[in-house]
């Protein structure tokens, strides 16, 4: 099973991607954990990407795209994966389009979750007072949805034309989503 699953800052990404990459049995591949954890160890590519996560901006394409297909040479992605939070422009879905042609692999589905964008805001100023992310002060969080708006946000109508949108609704309990998730997932590639 090869995912994406997508969706606006505090749509519930990261919180859903490990249950459901242990769901289809593939690895949950997050390019904000593997940043956030290379700013933690102070890393190169952590000096590196540190002042424009706090900033609220993306990551340049090259440097992702690169880190992605570093991570999905990894023998344990050679079956499947669930990608969190990459593609967010379309150089990076070109790129992923490249990467899997040269090994004959196509994505199945590419999730979708849609939450009212005032709750979004609600809920990571609520993540801003428990886990004191960098970027999630109200200001960046307000530009990250603008950032997302304008580059990533027209990435559902690519992926929809080409049929692989599974769009699910994003509001109530974590573990409602889950069970959504899953189902609409299931429905969409036949399981
Ligand atoms: P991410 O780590 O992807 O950050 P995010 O968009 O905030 O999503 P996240 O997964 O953390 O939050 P979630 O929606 O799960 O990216 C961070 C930064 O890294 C980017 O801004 C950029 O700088 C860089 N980056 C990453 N990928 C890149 C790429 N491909 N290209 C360039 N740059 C890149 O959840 C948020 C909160 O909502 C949590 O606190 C959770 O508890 C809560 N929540 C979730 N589900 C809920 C529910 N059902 N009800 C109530 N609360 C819920």
């Amino acid at each position: 099973m090869r995912l994406l699953i997508m969706g606006a800052p505090g749509a519930g990404k990261g919180t859903q991607a490990v249950g459901i990459a242990a769901h289809y049995g593939v690895p949950a591949i997050s390019t904000g954990d593997i940043f956030r954890s290379n700013v933690k160890n102070g890393t190169p590519l952590g000096k590196q990407v540190d002042a424009i996560m706090k900033a609220g901006n993306y990551v340049p394409d090259e440097l992702t795209e690169q880190i992605v297909a570093d991570r999905l040479d990894h023998p344990d992605a050679g079956a499947g994966f669930l990608l969190d939070g990459f593609p967010r422009t379309m150089h990076q879905v070109d790129a992923l389009d490249d990467y899997l042609d040269k090994h004959g692999k196509a994505l199945d589905a590419v999730i979708c979750l849609d939450v009212e964008p005032e709750d979004l805001i609600a809920r990571l100023i609520k993540r801003a007072e428990i886990e004191k992310r960098p970027d999630d002060n109200e200001e960046t969080i307000r530009h990250r949805m603008d950032v997302y708006l304008e580059s990533t946000r027209p990435l559902l109508d690519a992926y929809e034309g080409r049929g692989l949108l599974v769009k699910v609704d994003g509001n109530g309990s974590v573990e409602e989503v889950s069970t959504r998730i899953a189902a609409a997932v299931d429905s969409a590639v036949g399981h």
